[in-house]
């Protein structure tokens, strides 16, 4: 349905445009650029808000996270080169992420274009699909009366086959133009379908199989084609295992649940990939963390037979050649598959119930003192709803939520992990103010490095000035203090032992700097037996919340120390 409506700036238009496609909330940083579009935000206020962010790199993770979190394109404006340049952290996370997002970025005006004006940057060249790795589409609108076209076609880019950013340029005078353009309807995606004889040869493959093993990820999940996924894998007896940072897809508790595939992957679970003879990858587009450094499935024609799975076309046969390929939505895969009807009885129930043994003895932690990550996130886990969102940035503090929390999958919690697989550091704090901002009933846990919470600390104001935390569920953001950029100090142990170069940290006093903010913070956490009790004060404060954990370097996974990596590093250098 197409409502006509009377004349007024483009920029209302486009404010109209977003609120047609479902959007109450967009993320960003004011610039004069887009001064009409501000304007809209004020006429539409009751219906949509703007929340202003302290940094671009913030607005633009909040806006994936809220891509993540809804399913619905993330929103974000923000303003000419140094606003865009900013944001680009949050566009290239969407990118390797397959998170559906708009970055609407405000224009020099038509009559000054490629003179170099003041911060004028061609956003075509800047983040257009031949940077692979940026937008999926550049659109600049010149023509205010085809603001709606140009919207409409955003949305349905970002949604459909593989979801992903789109950038949307908005010259200032045509923001500023009188338009009666239309308001168009709310997009929604156009959705593949499996070909019935691809489910009949998938059906024949996996009724031959020995030891097949699926692997679920990426974007486009809902809690129904979760649920019918359970039923696939329940009626098959398959062993599932989930994609780097996808560990929300499958209930962690199911009794055929083998993992997550990803950094840090449970060693038994890397070898029975490596021994499978069948892969299903629903969803995942097999990037290189989920395989290995693509080492557990060598492209491009994997020793496994592979069957894949994805709604984007272009993904199928990008890196490997599958056995079989299936173009399809998981809203349409997912009932398919649960559809299929398996054998009597398969061959593979003791494997698939190793798999979940092997899943189940990985959670054993080794124990540490005095601060046991391991007994911090059972804490966690132990003391918030099971709706929990879990979100963190990139850094091995990563490493413990990912082998240790059990994500309730969801089918039964909605998404529940927002983390970015394209490693980008400083995006867990902003993607749990904006997940608390859009969700405010349900708590919030971000867990962060000392470096990655840094990188985006700034936001900690956007929080308290946007009421974040303030609803029934808490805000509770935990700094793991290691005095390291930790990663880096790793692979730096393994490569050039003893040689510290470029990796330590000064750190300031993150409780006071949170309380600074108007945040509630506790005292320092050096040991597993205060974290309780820091915690729970954290859940109870009716504000966001910050614990400061100080972790010895020397801890620098769940498995092993710097001074182990060290002492092998050292060794294979002598001989
Ligand atoms: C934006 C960005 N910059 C740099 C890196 C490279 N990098 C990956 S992990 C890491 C260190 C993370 O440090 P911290 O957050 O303190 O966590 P730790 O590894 O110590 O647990 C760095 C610098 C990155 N992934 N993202």
């Amino acid at each position: 349905m197409t409502t006509s409506a009377s004349t007024r700036p483009a920029g209302h238009a486009l404010v109209e445009a977003l609120i047609a496609q479902g959007a109450g909330t967009v993320f960003g940083v004011p610039g004069e650029s887009f001064l009409a579009a501000l304007d809209g935000f004020y006429e539409h206020r009751e219906r949509i808000r703007f929340i202003a962010c302290r940094h671009e790199g913030g607005a633009s993770y909040m806006a994936e996270a809220q891509g993540k979190l809804t399913g619905r394109p993330g929103l974000c404006f923000v303003t000419r080169g140094p606003g865009a340049s900013n944001a680009a952290i949050g566009v290239h996370t969407a990118f390797q992420d397959s998170t559906p997002m708009v970055l609407f970025i405000g224009q020099v005006a038509s009559s000054q274009r490629d003179r170099e004006a003041f911060q004028e940057v061609d956003y075509r060249q800047m983040f257009g699909p031949g940077t692979l790795g940026f937008a999926k589409w550049v659109g600049e609108v010149h023509d205010a009366d085809r603001l709606p076209e140009y919207v409409a076609r955003a949305f349905h880019v970002a949604l459909q086959g593989r979801p992903g950013p789109v950038v949307l340029v908005l010259p200032e005078d045509m923001l500023a133009t009188a338009t009666s353009a239309p308001v168009l309807a709310r997009v929604d995606a156009a959705l593949a379908a499996p070909a019935p004889e691809a489910l009949v040869a998938l059906r024949s493959r996996l009724a031959a199989a020995e030891r097949p093993l699926v692997i679920v990820g990426g974007s486009g999940w809902s809690a129904a084609a979760c649920d019918a996924l359970e039923r696939f894998a329940e009626r098959w007896q398959l062993p599932v295992g989930c994609a780097f940072r996808f560990q929300d897809v499958f209930d962690n508790r199911h009794p055929n649940y083998a993992g997550d595939v990803g950094i840090g992957i449970n060693p038994k679970l890397a070898a029975r990939l490596r021994d499978a003879d069948l892969i299903v990858a629903i969803g995942p587009r097999l990037g290189e963390m989920t395989t290995g450094g693509y080492e557990l499935l060598v492209p491009p024609k994997a020793r496994q037979q592979l069957v894949h799975v994805h709604a984007g076309a272009e993904e199928l046969g990008r890196v490997y050649a599958p056995d079989l390929a299936i173009n399809s939505s998981m809203a349409c895969a997912a009932p398919a598959l649960a559809a299929l009807d398996p054998p009597a009885t398969v061959r593979w129930a003791a494997w698939t119930a190793a798999a979940h043994a092997d899943y189940e003895a990985n959670l054993v932690p080794t124990p540490v003192a005095p601060l046991d990550m391991a007994e911090v996130v059972r804490a966690i886990d132990a003391n918030v709803p099971v709706d929990t969102i879990f979100t963190n940035g990139a850094g091995n503090f990563s490493g413990w939520l990912h082998r240790f929390h059990r994500y309730a999958g969801l089918r039964h919690a909605g998404r529940s992990q927002l983390a970015p697989t394209s490693g980008a550091m400083g995006y867990g704090l902003p993607a749990a103010v904006a997940a608390s901002l859009l969700e405010p009933n349900r708590t919030v846990i971000n867990l962060a490095g000392d470096g990655d919470f840094l990188m985006n600390g700034q936001e900690l104001a956007t929080a308290i000035a946007h009421g974040a935390g303030r609803g029934t569920g808490a805000l509770v953001s935990i700094v793991v203090d290691n005095g390291s950029y930790g990663t880096i100090r790793m692979h730096q142990e393994r490569e050039y032992p003893g040689r510290v170069s470029g990796s330590d940290l000064g750190n300031p006093d993150f409780a006071a700097l949170a309380r600074a903010y108007g945040w509630w913070a506790s005292e320092r956490v050096d040991s597993t037996a205060a974290f309780e009790p820091a915690l729970l004060a954290a859940l109870a404060a009716g504000r966001p919340a910050l614990i400061h954990l100080r972790l010895d370097a020397d801890v620098i996974t769940s498995r092993t120390t710097l001074a182990a990596i060290r002492r092998n590093a050292e060794a294979r250098l002598k001989a």
